[in-house]
């Protein structure tokens, strides 16, 4: 196969935005399946899994591929929802090209940003295709004008659609049409002064008045897509497949192949996407099948994999391994291949340690491929599993499902030592753990992760205590003395002795502080007590009946008569915040923390310019669902990075 012949395609773009209904209508357009499925009755190529018919939205990426004339494409449909960025992402390194759906509506544009922020510090090239224009009320110009206006000039129609609403019909192609229908000599105007901005030849001809040739436009075209210099943008209706065709042409005959994108590894090194020479791929999905096993998908940049190459992964001190299949996926089918070439994305199954983002090489090429960095999770659900027998499989199969989405974490909670499912927010953490009742039958509970509260003095008191007991033979016999005292926060418990003249034998000293802790584990709130010393100075014994057992409880005793009298204060976990927005949400996320009795420590821009960075101390009470009501505040924008800081007394 002609390298110069492929196409990588993500489909990305906002939740919604009909990314898996635009994939569905490029597949059946381009002849790969008999009938075009839908999103709502769950038949749709991309959107196999169970979690995406059950939620109607794509929950992972999705593989599909067809031949095209004789172009080969490869398209990645990508999860929208903002909880799945992180999916997105890792996809897009696999990809030579995106295309991003909106929908035909300014509103939506802002929301954006995070995405098109990643492509282009990239250098992705893109195209939007602005979707659903067969929509009553949709518009078509206001879009496109608010692209303009959030990403440059070089954001540029390549066409002018023909009707709008349910009179849609059409796309007109700016450059190659004859006619001026719709305004196309303006939006040709647009589109030549965008390219004459780099080349200088056609700025020439403009200039002087000439009509530049067809092919020199084409070619300009296509040099400045692959380069992410002029951003096209198409118009269509995924669902009534118009301005399909049209959007398949561009992508076959313009935009870039393998061999047009520049691909540098970690260290800066060029990588050439040629069929010879040792093999450098990356995996970019990690899909478990619980019967079949585990499938590696690869975007190979240079060389060609065979079923006898022994792959090496420079990302995990170069454990070797070969690949028990090589498949192309088209939707859930895996499709056997012999071999694999530069520029191609396939599953290579049975590469047991081989994780996502790994670079896989063979031949002693010992390169790695730029990786990611992922974030800290931003929610949690304590999991459970139903069943007592099923902890022990239950971090099993959470390790495999890990696998499949490095975004997803298992923590244990640092105070209450809570087994906690985290993730990239609520429905990213739903799917995972509907994922895996389905996927590896461990049912779980899950639940809000419990609040660490913790009690704790405001004033010292002395504790006694006579412990005396007579059952049958010997007795229990123990007398102690002690002295609580507050402490400042963070101190934690500290226990001493100050016994004079033997009044207690040293060998029930131990025993003592023993006693003393295990009554701070509940104070009278319930909560474990903290911040305060604890000094045994005085006690009596009785030769035949004391024993450790009988000092530990006289010691528990006092502990619990005295903290009442000790003026207790419950604690709350504080946890510092950092919290990133566009600078027109800045008010309102003060606001929003304010409310939640936050107390806001600085607020100015971050870095980047149009960003604002407010940090807070807020009580972990507070924020369970903070990154939701975070995103709805903020048009999906907000992100933060958290952690606990300290224990403060709630206010009575
Ligand atoms: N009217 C109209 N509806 C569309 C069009 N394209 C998609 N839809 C509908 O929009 C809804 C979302 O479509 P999807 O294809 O699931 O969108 P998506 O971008 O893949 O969504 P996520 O994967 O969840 O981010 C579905 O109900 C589609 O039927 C279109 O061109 N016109
Ligand atoms: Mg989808």
């Amino acid at each position: 196969m002609d390298i110069s012949r492929r196409r990588n395609l993500a489909v990305v773009g906002l939740h919604h935005a009909g990314k898996t209904t635009l994939t569905e209508a490029i597949l059946h357009h381009c002849g790969a399946i008999p009938r075009r499925g839908s999103v709502a009755d769950g038949t749709t190529t991309t959107d196999f899994e169970p979690e995406c018919i059950g939620h109607a939205q794509s929950t992972c990426v999705g593989f599909a591929h067809t031949a095209c004339g004789d172009v080969d494409l490869m398209l990645i449909d990508a999860p929208g929802f903002v909880d799945f960025l992180e999916e997105s992402k890792i996809a897009l390194l696999a990809a030579d090209a995106a295309v991003v759906v909106i929908d035909a509506d300014p509103a939506h544009i802002p929301q954006t940003r995070a995405l098109i922020d990643f492509l282009e510090s990239r250098h992705m090239p893109h195209l939007f295709f602005i979707n659903k224009m067969d929509r009553p009320g949709a518009q078509p110009e206001a879009t496109l004008q608010a692209l303009v206006s959030a990403y440059g000039m070089h954001v540029v129609a390549e066409q002018v659609p023909v009707g709008e609403g349910e009179a849609f019909s059409g796309v007109v192609d700016v450059v190659a049409a004859v006619a001026d229908v719709g305004n196309v000599a303006a939006a040709r105007g647009k589109l030549l002064e965008a390219l004459g901005d780099f080349d200088d030849h056609l700025l020439e001809e403009l200039l002087e008045g000439v009509e530049p040739p067809l092919d020199e436009v084409r070619k300009d075209l296509h040099d400045e897509y692959a380069r992410d210099q002029i951003v096209p943008v198409l118009y269509g209706s995924a669902a009534r497949g118009i301005g399909v065709s049209e959007l398949i042409a561009t992508i076959s005959e313009q935009f870039p192949s393998p061999l047009d994108v520049e691909r540098i590894d970690a260290d800066g090194r060029p990588i050439e996407a040629k069929p010879g020479g040792p093999v450098v791929a990356q995996v970019c999905k990690t899909l478990i099948h619980p019967q079949s096993g585990k499938l590696s998908v690869v975007r190979i940049f240079s060389g060609t994999l065979t079923a006898d190459s022994v792959l090496t992964d420079t990302s995990r001190s170069g454990v070797q391994s070969r690949p028990g299949g090589i498949y192309r996926l088209q939707g859930k089918k895996q499709e056997p291949v012999t071999s694999a070439g530069p520029g191609e994305i396939v599953a290579l199954s049975r590469l047991e340690s081989v994780q996502t983002l790994d670079t896989l090489t063979t031949g002693g090429a010992h390169t790695k491929m730029p990786s990611l960095e992922l974030p800290d999770p931003v929610f949690a659900v304590a999991i459970a599993p139903k069943e007592r027998l099923d902890e022990a499989k239950l971090s099993q199969m959470l390790a495999r499902l890990i696998d499949e989405d490095p975004a997803l974490r298992l923590m244990r909670a640092e105070f209450t030592n809570e087994l906690e499912l985290c993730g990239c927010g609520e429905v990213h953490v739903a799917v995972a753990a509907e994922r895996l009742e389905r996927k590896y039958h461990v049912a779980v509970q899950t639940r809000e992760p419990q609040i660490a509260y913790r009690e704790t003095i405001t004033t010292g008191t002395e504790a006694h205590a006579r412990y005396k007991h007579q059952t049958g033979g010997h007795g229990q016999f123990g007398e102690v003395r002690l002295r609580i005292e507050p402490r400042e926060r963070g101190h934690g418990v500290t226990f001493d002795e100050k016994v004079v003249g033997g009044a207690l034998p040293r060998q029930f000293f131990p025993a003592v502080e023993k006693g003393v802790r295990e009554a701070l584990l509940r104070g009278p709130n319930g909560y474990p007590v903290t911040d305060l010393h604890v000094t045994l100075y005085d006690g009596s014994f009785h030769a035949v009946d004391s024993s450790e057992a009988s000092f530990k409880t006289a010691a528990a005793m006092a502990i619990r008569d005295a903290l009442p009298k000790c003026g207790v204060r419950v604690l709350e976990p504080i946890t510092a915040i950092e919290v990133r927005v566009p600078e027109s949400f800045a008010s309102i996320t003060v606001s929003q923390l304010t409310a939640k009795r936050g107390v806001v420590q600085s607020f100015g821009p971050s870095e980047d310019a149009s960003f604002y960075r407010v940090s807070a101390l807020v009580p972990q009470a507070e924020l369970a669902h903070y990154i939701t009501e975070l995103r709805t505040a903020t048009q999906g924008l907000g992100s933060f990075r958290s952690h606990h800081e300290r224990f403060d007394p709630v206010s009575p």
